[in-house]
């Protein structure tokens, strides 16, 4: 009988490398490990209840909010205020930050940042889709309301990133600055279970992702590279292989697995990229820094040491196998 590690397990476990450690991180994981549960279930089961589709609302970037995009921020806002171990988050979903008032929830030290279910527009064609958070220890004091730059801190500051992956399998893939782990989700269990242990990008790969529709926007040296990833390879008298599932979570961790590059450039639509830096950009980044790979915004220019200025600030995006983000950048200086 092969012994489970499980999620749970794994951070006991490891709660010992942080010394300073009070629990209150492995409390915080809990709390995002039952509410992406909750919203499995409701993944899982969209096709048969009404509960796809849009909800008649729309998100602070004005795009219209998906009734599963509303049910799970509700469910990861329930889950991470009712534990006390989060003074505040910030949600794609959310105009401002949710400063959570209870006594303990202000003497709490972490701060969340997260999408709640990115890609949901792919939900009602069955599309994987997942969820993206982002820990930051809180820079003002303890005991005091939690402000507007306890949320603006560069992504080298977190302290854990991960994501939740709603597809064949649901895994959670996360790090906490000492490599990156997957623990898929055994429903019959309960559990998430160590599945991908130390998840390494290959050095390079030959699948690139990017939404090819919009080439005659993008930069000359983004167009250069995908011309240059079009070309037959020497090494293998074959090009790469576009694969884009037009779910950022989804892409990422195929690519994570096989190597290959993500690309999100800025465009005449997005002058300044499409996907948002805190809530996106950055815990992508911190995964695939701690992976192996790269993460930049430009050449030369790490994500993670972005400064944000807003909360829903979006950014050009570049994530993949270190040579294949390298090789990027010689187009995009050139
Ligand atoms: P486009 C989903 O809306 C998302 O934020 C990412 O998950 C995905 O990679 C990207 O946008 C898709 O954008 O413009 O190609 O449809």
């Amino acid at each position: 009988m092969s012994t489970f590690n499980t999620l749970s397990e794994f951070i006991v476990e490891h709660q010992m490398d942080y010394p300073q450690a009070t629990g209150e991180f492995s409390a915080l994981f809990s709390a995002l490990c039952l509410a992406a549960k909750i919203v499995n279930r409701e993944v899982n089961k969209a096709g048969l209840a009404n509960i796809t589709g849009p909800a008649g609302e729309t998100n602070p970037q004005g795009e219209a909010q998906q009734k599963l995009d509303v049910l799970a921020n509700e469910v990861f806002k329930s889950a991470l205020g009712a534990r006390g171990v989060v003074c505040g988050i910030v949600s794609e979903e959310e105009d401002n930050f949710i400063r959570f008032e209870g006594s303990q929830n202000q003497h709490a030290k972490y701060v969340v940042l997260m999408d709640p279910l990115d890609g949901s527009s792919n939900i009602d064609v069955n599309v994987s889709v997942g969820t993206i958070f982002s820990i930051y220890r809180r820079l003002t004091p303890v005991g005091t309301p939690v402000q507007m730059e306890d949320f603006l801190q560069p992504g080298r500051a977190q302290v854990a990133a991960g994501y939740i992956i709603y597809g064949s399998s649901t895994m959670l893939v996360y790090s906490t600055g000492n490599g990156v782990n997957g623990f898929t989700y055994e429903p019959s269990l309960g559990l998430f279970c160590l599945s991908h242990p130390n998840m390494q990008y290959p050095r390079s790969g030959a699948v690139y992702s990017i939404n090819e529709g919009f080439y005659s926007r993008f930069p000359d040296g983004v167009k250069k590279y995908i011309k240059y990833c079009q070309e037959e390879d020497p090494a293998t008298q074959r090009p790469y292989s576009s694969r884009y599932i037009g779910s950022l979570v989804a892409d990422f961790h195929r690519n994570l697995i096989h190597g290959g590059i993500y690309l999100y450039p800025t465009s005449s639509r997005y002058p300044e990229g499409k996907l948002r830096l805190l809530y996106e950009g950055n815990p992508m980044a911190f995964i695939a820094e701690q992976a192996g790979g790269k993460a930049i915004v430009s050449a030369g220019k790490s994500v993670l040491d972005c400064q944000p200025q807003s909360l829903h600030q979006r950014t050009a995006l570049y994530l993949g196998s270190a040579e294949m983000i390298e090789k990027l950048e010689e187009f995009l200086t050139a």
